[in-house]
């Protein structure tokens, strides 16, 4: 077994702003911890170790209401804490929910002038990431939803959406910024509904944009268990039609509120097999933590709790490593119909007549497939057991 569980700039590990920055706040209680600007931040990334970069929303960064002296003396800082730290910004997106304007949505609000606002916004704040050498551009509509369908044409809201996408996409392209758009889906919280609530639906949406080939996702795993899914199916959709742009790394219990815990912390096992599908089918972009430590946690355990993200990371693609060269793995493996979990002699080629026609006659001896061994409880024990170290 691998020890070694410290990270590198190679891994791609990158936090928010928001997130190793988040104060403790939550709806029923204040602060537990002291707000840290964002230089003290990417500080406090520095001294976790390994990290890429960080990422921030507009606001994060600059104050909503900052003044130009302001916003040139923070930025000033920041970047001095981005050179003294190695780290980049790799992740740029807009805070469209914190302001009472966008109380009723940004893009798919009722009032046109939010709409535009919540463009023009987006616009700057996309200026803000590329200034610092954001590739990466998220859209996470927050406020973009409903409490009661009497507010909103559900189908008028799509639209709404899409040609505020289909303006955001023009605007990257004629300023050069390059970037790739990752829309991040969420089924509810902070509305009671959210518009576009799962991977699936998203995937259906871009297929809509007049040039989706800049727009993919960004699943996050506390978002897609609210939902009651499985995550690692919604990124596999993802990665098949090549739209994984970008990935939030968290955990959630099902059935609960949005809870953002640290990455593998809540289900290891599906953590695992989210790390062994990354891994296996190469995704090489860049792995967001977007979670934030216990409210009860100090500044020392919020470290802590960086590094844990990064190393669970680790020990799960270590994991995932030797499961794939585990010999009662391969020989369990080698039990299952057609020797394995991919391919298979036999079954229906690309349709034409004469294959159709050859299947049609071909006879099969139900009972003997129907008998054939699945040894699968053999295959998860000791998949537990390789979690576990044995
Ligand atoms: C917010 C949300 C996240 C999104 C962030 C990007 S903001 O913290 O809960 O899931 O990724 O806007
Ligand atoms: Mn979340
Ligand atoms: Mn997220």
């Amino acid at each position: 077994m691998t020890h070694d569980l410290t990270p590198s700039k190679a891994d791609k590990f990158t936090f928010g702003l928001w997130t190793v920055g988040n104060p403790g706040r939550d709806p029923f209680g204040s602060e537990t911890r002291p707000t840290m600007t964002p230089a003290e931040i990417v500080d406090l990334l520095g001294e976790a170790g390994g990290v890429l970069g960080v990422n921030f929303h507009d606001n994060d960064l600059i104050p909503i209401d900052a003044t130009e002296a302001e916003a040139a003396a923070i930025k000033k800082d920041f970047r001095a804490a981005l050179e003294r730290t190695g780290l980049r910004v790799c992740m740029a997106t807009t805070n469209l929910f914190g302001d009472p304007v966008f109380k009723d949505g940004a893009f798919t609000s009722n009032d046109a002038d939010v709409r535009a606002y919540a463009v023009h916004k987006t616009m700057r704040a996309m200026d803000l990431g590329a200034e610092f050498g954001a590739d990466v551009y998220v859209m996470w509509g927050g406020r973009e939803g409903c409490e009661t369908d009497a507010a909103k044409d559900p189908v008028e809201s799509l639209q709404r959406y899409r040609d505020a996408v289909n303006f955001l996409v023009g605007y990257s392209a004629d300023k050069g910024y390059g970037y790739k758009f990752a829309l991040e889906p969420k089924p509810n919280e902070p509305r009671g509904h959210i518009f576009l609530p799962t991977v699936g639906h998203l995937l259906s949406f871009i297929q809509t944009l007049d040039d989706h080939s800049k727009v993919g996702v960004n699943p996050e795993v506390a978002h897609e268990h609210m939902a009651g899914l499985n995550f690692s199916h919604a990124v596999a959709m993802a990665l098949w039609q090549k739209k994984l742009f970008h990935i939030d790394l968290n955990d959630q219990a099902y059935g609960r509120y949005d809870q953002d815990f640290r990455f593998g912390s809540e289900s290891p096992k599906a953590a695992f097999f989210l790390v062994k599908l990354l891994e296996d089918h190469g995704y090489d972009g860049y792995k967001h933590f977007d979670s934030h430590a216990y409210r009860t946690s100090d500044r020392a355990d919020v470290v802590e709790f960086a590094r844990g993200s990064m190393r669970t990371y680790l020990a799960l693609k270590d994991a995932a490593k030797r499961w794939n060269s585990d010999e009662t793995v391969k020989k369990l493996l080698a039990e299952l119909p057609q020797g394995g979990l991919t391919g298979g002699e036999g079954a229906p080629a690309k349709y034409s007549l004469q294959t159709a026609q050859a299947l049609r006659k071909r006879s099969f001896d139900r009972e003997a497939m129907a008998a054939r061994r699945l040894p699968y409880e053999a295959l998860d024990q000791r998949t537990i057991e390789i979690l576990m170290g044995r």
